[in-house]
């Protein structure tokens, strides 16, 4: 088992271009930009790691969190799809490998493979141009009623801007519908990477790093809170990120409303990128490892097993991330887009993991807050 109290940070041992960092992190001082270029660029990974895992460990001891939750996606059909050229998922009505699902569909797939053990539904989807947003409140209403314990954790802030867009609303009407029918947290897809010289790249036309800035801005001024991601791994370059890593940690210092950062690998299957490497092991963790050194104010980082491979997740943990997300059970996205991972591990699955790697693992709600015993036992107990 991993000691909750890390070794002390030495900075005289470090190699130089981490020497400085070493002593900011030993002494609990802020990272600045440049530092995050160090982060982002030394070839000191393994260093970078230790550095991360100290920071880790002061935040959450040998913990490490994941959830029993299921993703459901309940169509693929985007207006954007020729606009996201990393995009695997997305399709354009009557499109073969369109799928639109009907409520009952929505419905039978959360009761599926557990149902109400499920305590997060995380739901998200493409800008389908003819699904009103009273759809999507019915929706929420009815998974709400059939599943009270499960949390809902859905739409990205694309989506959120697209619901605003279509109806004519503001982003706050938007967010209070959705909040009134049952929504219970954003998740973090769609920020990509901020700066508009990559954006434009990628993801031309659709909201922008000001506007998906904004709804999370919103939704945390609400009491709703988010996630945040960074997909990396194609065309940009380090200065993006750093630029990305610093607007969301700005944002948090305003709101506080993040409850995680997930990195998000690229995958190169099935999209019009036109690139055709996926990213390595040591870059996923030197991202892991950056984004727990930057974002000190951000309580959790997510090592995503479905993305980076449970053995990578694995390591990860040593590597500043403290939580693997879930039990997932149907995963599209990154399946569409070349992962070869399984699409679903189950809760003994995820503690073996967790424990193998040296750590005490502690199931979740989406919130963090930890669930022992379960809802469902202390129902079977009482
Ligand atoms: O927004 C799409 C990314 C995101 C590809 O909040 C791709 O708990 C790599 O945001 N290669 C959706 N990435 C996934 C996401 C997420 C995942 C797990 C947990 C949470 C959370 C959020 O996936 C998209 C986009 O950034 N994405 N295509 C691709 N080819």
């Amino acid at each position: 088992m991993i000691e909750e109290t890390p070794p002390p940070i030495l900075p005289e041992t470090f190699p130089a271009p981490l020497r400085e960092i070493a002593t900011k992190v030993r002494d609990g001082v802020r990272l600045d930009a440049a530092d995050t270029m160090v982060c982002l660029t030394t070839p000191h990974v393994l260093h970078l790691g230790r550095l991360a895992d100290t920071v880790r460990r002061r935040l959450h001891g040998n913990r490490t969190f994941f959830n029993v939750n299921r993703h459901i996606n309940p169509t693929n059909v985007c207006v954007y799809t020729y606009n996201c050229k990393f995009c695997s998922f997305a399709a354009l009505p009557g499109e073969e490998h369109a799928w639109e699902m009907s409520h009952e569909d929505v419905y039978k797939h959360a009761a599926e493979q557990g149902g109400n053990a499920v305590t997060e539904f995380h739901i998200v989807g493409g800008l389908h141009p003819d699904l009103s947003l009273d759809w999507y409140l019915e929706m929420m209403r009815g998974l709400r009623e059939r599943f009270p314990n499960a949390h809902l954790k859905a739409f990205t802030a694309i989506e959120i801007g697209w619901f605003a867009k279509r109806e004519k609303l503001s982003l706050a009407e938007v967010l209070v519908r959705l909040r009134d029918a049952g929504l219970g947290s954003l998740p973090g897809g769609g920020a990509e990477i901020f700066h508009p010289e990559v954006r434009e790249i990628i993801c031309d036309g659709k909201l922008d790093a000001d506007e998906w800035i904004e709804v999370h801005r919103i939704a945390h001024k609400m009491g709703i809170r988010s996630n945040c991601t960074m997909l990396y791994g194609h065309v940009e370059k380090p200065e993006h990120k750093v630029d990305h890593l610093m607007r969301l940690r700005d944002l948090q210092d305003e709101t506080g409303g993040f409850n995680a950062f997930i990195p998000l690998a690229y995958h190169p299957e099935n999209n019009y990128m036109g690139l055709k490497y996926h990213t390595t092991g040591l870059d996923d963790l030197r991202h892991i490892a950056t984004a727990r050194l930057v974002l000190d104010n951000i309580p959790h980082i997510k090592a995503y097993w479905v993305m980076i491979t449970p053995r990578l997740a694995q390591v990860a943990l040593r590597f500043g991330a403290d939580d693997l997300d879930g039990t997932v059970v149907e995963e599209k996205i990154y399946h569409m887009a070349g992962a070869g991972t399984s699409q679903q591990l189950s809760r003994p699955e995820l503690e073996r993991i967790v424990r193998e790697a040296g750590f005490v693992p502690v199931e979740r709600d989406t919130m963090y807050n930890p669930l022992t015993p379960r809802p469902a036992e202390a129902a079977v107990a009482s």
